[in-house]
């Protein structure tokens, strides 16, 4: 493996730590050698060999920049380029990003670190890099002919300030940003506090993600960069449920969230089985006086939202957006309202034109979990993923936070299904069917099992419509 693509765990880390501080003065003069990721999976926290101690984040299906300490600033080399990124396994796409991902990597630093970045760009058009939240001075706040000239393809500037706030940050292009951000230009920002800060909690897991979305027509490879609000891949940090990692906790761990929003709609996060608080947002800490508690939190457009929980109910809990479409893969859209209408005989009609056609939607669009359509070539199917109870029917913005007992205190590793414990789960009722006042309106049901029944004539005597 090539030493600019490595780090993807804590042992190369140290290694480069190693490296990092034998480096010459002749070389610190020279540019940090960037550091590229070649895959998408969640790296490690990266533990800080240097500079102020602090509880590292965990970038959900991302990793954080590792820095060079330069006479005590700390300098990062971010490469803007265009990248291939796994939405999902089967699904690559054409996008930009910087150091070989989208979204690229993390920054971590500590409240009161002097940051030196140095960005290339290896894009075919000019770029600059807004840092989403910073106190900083003007002419680093990179919007391109406002604040600075661009940085032209082939060029390298210097971003340098004091990370003054600690709190949850963002950055992206602030330069043909219509374009740069559907590509999926952008990136993470953490600013941990410097010591005990009174309203910041030390919290033993410490997750952070970017909403982003895009336009991939079926087949295609490339986002549609002029699409306003009608994107088929609702993604986390350019992941798509059921690839997108879970959070995993201890039961009894202080688990903070940080969600940043970079899409052109409001997501609403919901986290099941638990309540949790607003503890800052891209503006700072909240007090602990202006926090309540809540079990969704919408996180708007240009936001970001830093949530709190205690995870002391064990199990897979679902943590997605709220608004049904976004848990969509591709091809849920555009698909005509069928819930109702007969097509049995109309199939056969249609296939004789059409041989693949397929009948959807008469009873709803649950069969599309199980159902295995042909796709073209590099699409993600509308509703996948498998639990243990079958089907999930999921796609987009959706992933699940694992409670468990007794984990180690860095073990991120899935721990697999949850074991409900007997006499905890839903269960099927076996007694006598329910005795249901006449409905007023019927409509055909769906052939599995479970509505079977739907086909013989009701309490009320009356056939179905067929
Ligand atoms: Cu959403």
């Amino acid at each position: 493996m090539q030493r600019r693509n490595l780090l993807t765990g804590l042992v190369q880390t140290a290694g480069l730590a190693v490296a990092a501080a034998s480096v010459s003065r002749v070389a610190l003069a020279a540019l940090p050698e960037p550091v590229m990721q070649t895959n998408a999976d969640t790296a490690p926290p990266l533990v800080p060999p240097n500079g102020r101690p602090y509880h590292p984040v965990v970038t959900l299906n991302g990793w954080t920049a590792p820095w060079r300490m330069n006479a005590g600033t700390k300098e990062f080399h971010l490469v803007a380029e265009p990248v291939v990124r796994e939405v999902a396994p089967g699904l690559k796409v054409n996008m930009w990003g910087y150091n070989g991902q989208s979204p690229g990597p993390t920054i971590e630093v500590v409240e009161g670190d002097r940051v030196r970045i140095f960005v290339t760009n290896r894009l075919p058009e000019h770029t600059t890099i807004h840092w989403h939240g910073q106190r900083l001075p003007n002419g680093m706040d990179g919007v391109g002919g406002l604040t600075q000239p661009q940085i032209a393809p082939g060029k390298t500037f210097v971003y340098e300030f004091v990370a003054r706030r600690p709190g949850s940050f963002m950055y992206h292009p602030h330069a043909d940003e219509m374009v740069q951000m559907a590509m999926g230009m952008m990136g993470l920002w953490i600013t941990h506090p410097r010591g005990q800060h009174p309203h910041i909690a030390p919290v033993q897991r410490d997750y952070a993600f970017l909403l982003n979305a895009f336009d991939v027509e079926p087949g295609s490879l490339t986002p549609k960069i002029n699409t306003m609000t009608e994107f088929n891949l609702w993604a986390w940090n350019s992941r798509v449920f059921p690839a997108i990692s879970p959070l995993v906790a201890r039961r009894g761990d202080r688990v903070r969230i940080r969600v940043g929003n970079l899409t052109m709609t409001n997501h609403p996060i919901h986290l099941h089985g638990h309540e949790f608080e607003v503890t800052g947002t891209d503006g700072g800490v909240v007090p602990p006086s202006a926090r309540w508690p809540e079990v969704t939190t919408d996180v708007g457009v240009g936001q970001m939202r830093q949530i709190e929980l205690i995870a002391d109910e064990p199990g897979d809990w679902a943590l997605h957006c709220h608004k049904s479409h976004h848990t969509m893969g591709a091809m849920g859209h555009g698909v005509p309202t069928m819930l109702g209408v007969e097509q049995h005989d109309l199939v056969e009609k249609i296939q004789k034109i059409v041989p693949d056609y397929m009948a959807m939607g008469e009873h709803g669009m649950a069969d599309m979990g199980a159902m295995s359509m042909p796709l073209p070539a590099n699409t993600h199917p509308m509703m996948t993923g498998t639990g243990p109870f079958g089907p999930l029917e999921m796609g987009g913005m959706f992933t699940t936070l694992k409670v468990r007992a007794g984990l180690a205190a860095n073990d991120y590793r899935d721990p697999g299904n949850y074991t409900q414990p007997p006499g905890t789960s839903a269960w099927q009722w076996q007694g006598a069917p329910a005795q249901l006042p006449p409905a007023a309106r019927t409509v055909p049901a769906a052939t599995d099992a479970g509505a079977a029944t739907a086909h013989k004539p009701t309490a009320s005597g009356h056939q179905h419509h067929h």
